[in-house]
């Protein structure tokens, strides 16, 4: 028990040094799914399900969606959010990497860069303000904003729906990442990027793989198992609803698994993600 304080004391003194931001867990703020959304989700299932069995699901053809960067920083050093344009390299890589096989791809069309300490602390009254100052482009444009102090999320973005241009939910839209999260961030366990592939499933209309538990549709989309709660690490065989076929998809980037365990979006997933683009997004 003596040693105790002398291991905290090294410990506290050595994350002064490095600052390894130490998480509890993957926490994802996106909102749950309400009842409408769900209903639409589970429409685009039974049209997905009937274009899978006659056979139409052909090839599609790759589609661009272009993508801001926002760095808000405390100052411009590193450690207070200052993410270097490597990083930022590095994390778009990671995103078109995660999503190739599911025929989207990234185009960074710009990266913009703002120290102020209160957008930079992810206070509930500034995400708006933050945004109306920053949010580019349309609709079927991506803004993604990372922030140094997120309390104890990653993350969080919206999903697609009815939004009219200029209006509080087109300004809100578009997802909010922890900056030590980028690939060479500090976020142990989180800093290989796949914060952004998570959050930007939600942006194209995913749920959380555990989302409506082990009863009923679940996230809505049948080639995902059922899961009773969110992954924690990596426990490869975790079967959390054992009554219902299949194990947990705890290498789904919609579970909460730690990045290096993330592999896959599903091919169910992947015809959702084009379900709401086409609709909601595209053509805007
Ligand atoms: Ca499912
Ligand atoms: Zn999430």
């Amino acid at each position: 028990m003596r040693f105790i304080p002398l291991v905290l004391a090294a410990a506290a003194a050595q994350s002064v040094l490095a600052a390894p931001k130490q998480l509890r867990g993957f926490s994802c703020g996106a909102p749950d799914p309400d009842e409408r959304h769900i209903k639409i989700s589970q429409a685009f299932a039974t049209i997905e399900a009937s274009a899978a069995e006659s056979g139409n699901l052909t090839a599609r053809a790759v589609t661009t969606v272009d993508v801001y960067f926002h760095v808000i920083a405390r100052s411009n050093s590193v450690a207070d959010g200052y993410i270097p344009d490597s990083q930022l390299t590095a994390q778009l890589n990671t995103l078109n990497a995660a999503y190739a096989p599911h025929n989207f791809q990234f185009s960074l069309k710009g990266v913009t860069r703002t120290i102020n300490a209160q957008w930079a602390a992810d206070d509930n009254g500034y995400e708006m303000t933050m945004k109306r100052a920053l949010r580019k482009g349309t609709y079927r444009t991506l803004n993604v904003y990372f922030l140094p102090d997120m309390g104890s999320n990653l993350g969080y973005c919206y999903f697609p729906d009815s939004v009219s241009s200029g209006s509080t939910a087109f300004y809100r839209d578009g997802c909010t990442v922890l900056s030590a999260s980028v690939p060479g961030g500090s976020a142990t366990n989180f800093n290989l990027g796949h914060t952004t592939t998570h959050e930007v499933g939600h942006w194209f209309g995913l749920y959380h793989t555990f989302q409506g538990g082990c009863t009923g549709a679940g996230d809505s989309v049948s080639d995902t198992p059922a899961q009773a709660s969110a992954t924690s690490g990596c426990p490869v065989g975790r079967d959390s609803c054992p009554s219902q076929s299949g194990l947990d998809p705890i290498h789904n980037y919609m579970d909460y698994s730690y990045d290096s365990c993330y592999e896959e979006f599903t091919p169910g997933q992947r015809a959702r993600m084009q379900s709401f683009w086409n609709t909601y997004r595209a053509g805007k």
